[in-house]
Order: C-alpha cells, then sequence, then structure tokens
C-alpha cells in the first residue's frame, strides 16, 4: 500500500469522522469541487461481526480523455467495530468504478485512521492500495497502476487542501491546545 495522507488537523477526531464519514456539508461541498455527482449515502449499519457498513454510490468525472468522461462508482465502507468514540477510528473503504476499461479487473481499497491527539487536534492518516479481483497481464497491470495512483493523489492532495480550510483561524485566539 502507499500513504496518501499523514497529518495533524486542527480538527478533533469526532469532527473529523463526521466531515468525512457521514452526510456532511463539507463531503457535499468537497464531491461538487471534484465533480462527483449523484451522489447516494446508506446510513451506518451495525453488521452481525459488529462493525458498522455503509455504501455509497456516485458518478466520477475523469480528465483523462482515454478513459473517458465519467463513471458511476460503488464505495462500500467498514468502520471496525475496535474504533473508539471521539479517540480511534478506523474506516475501510473500498471502491469500484463501473465504467473504466478493465473495471472487472481492480477495485481501490482505501484505509483511513483517525486519531485524537488532544480535544482540539487529531492525526489522519490515509492508506490506498489497487487490489487485483483476478490477474491481467504485466502491461495491462502496470497501466491500471500508474493511471489509478496519479488520480488518487490527486484526490487526497486536495483533500487534505480542504481539510486545512476546515481549520479554525489560529491568529483569532482560541490557543493551541
Ligand atoms: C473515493 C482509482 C482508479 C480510478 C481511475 C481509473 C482509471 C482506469 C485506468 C484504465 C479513474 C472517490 C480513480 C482515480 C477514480 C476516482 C477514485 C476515488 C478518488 C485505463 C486501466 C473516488 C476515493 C477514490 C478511490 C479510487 C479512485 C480511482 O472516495 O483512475
Amino acid at each position: 500500500g502507499r500513504l496518501y495522507l499523514n497529518k495533524v488537523f486542527h480538527i478533533s477526531a469526532n469532527k473529523m469522522f463526521e466531515l468525512l464519514f457521514t452526510d456532511s456539508s463539507f463531503i457535499r461541498r468537497f464531491m461538487n469541487i471534484r465533480k462527483i455527482t449523484n451522489a447516494s449515502f446508506t446510513a451506518w449499519q451495525k453488521e452481525a461481526s459488529g462493525n458498522m457498513k455503509r455504501s455509497l454510490n456516485y458518478t466520477i468525472t475523469i480528465s483523462n480523455p482515454l478513459i473517458g468522461k465519467f463513471s458511476t462508482a460503488t464505495e462500500n465502507q467498514t468502520l471496525y467495530k475496535e474504533s473508539r468514540d471521539g479517540h480511534y477510528y478506523l474506516v475501510d473503504s473500498e471502491v469500484y468504478t463501473h465504467d473504466v476499461p478493465y473495471h472487472d479487473y481492480f477495485y481501490t481499497q482505501n484505509r483511513y485512521y483517525i486519531v485524537r491527539i488532544t480535544k482540539r487536534k487529531c492525526r489522519l492518516r490515509v492508506y490506498t492500495d489497487v487490489k487485483y479481483k483476478k490477474q491481467p497481464w504485466g502491461l495491462v497491470k502496470s497501466f491500471i497502476t500508474k493511471n489509478s495512483w496519479s488520480g488518487i493523489e490527486d484526490y487526497f492532495r486536495q483533500l487534505e487542501a480542504e481539510l486545512l480550510e476546515e481549520e479554525p483561524d489560529m491568529n483569532q485566539g482560541g490557543g493551541d491546545s
């Protein structure tokens, strides 16, 4: 896997979870910026295992002319039962892009860790892996991997920038706790 984001934010752990993993105005706005449309979310639901699950459906806009302009996508998220509200959250998210070339060969797995540091600070880490459902030949595999990394890198770079915008203004007082 690759580490795409590893940063401390002046945002509490539970606020970070809310921003990223509920139907928040932040994520709605971020999807708008990324030209992700037709989004629908299910509510978090507890499974027999004790983990929580939810799924998202949306249409992504792709800038690569070789691939096409749009693809529908499904994202299945698992909030692990080891998570501790306000302290530690672990979410795995599998993203399936249904309308890109070779879509039946791969999906993307994003692992999000949110860890409380202080009352008003948390660390967010995101690991990403491209997973293969069946083995394509080498050339196709490197094509998929290369196109995936660049798209994912761009997405998380912008997510980091938008999350920084959500931090309170440190020059307005309020200290640095
Ligand atoms: C989620 C990974 C690959 C995919 C794309 C596929 C190209 C296929 C190459 C062919 C378009 C929001 C990406 C980037 C689409 C966007 C996905 C997002 C950013 C020619 C072989 C969508 C996180 C996420 C994960 C995986 C990303 C796709 O929250 O290159």
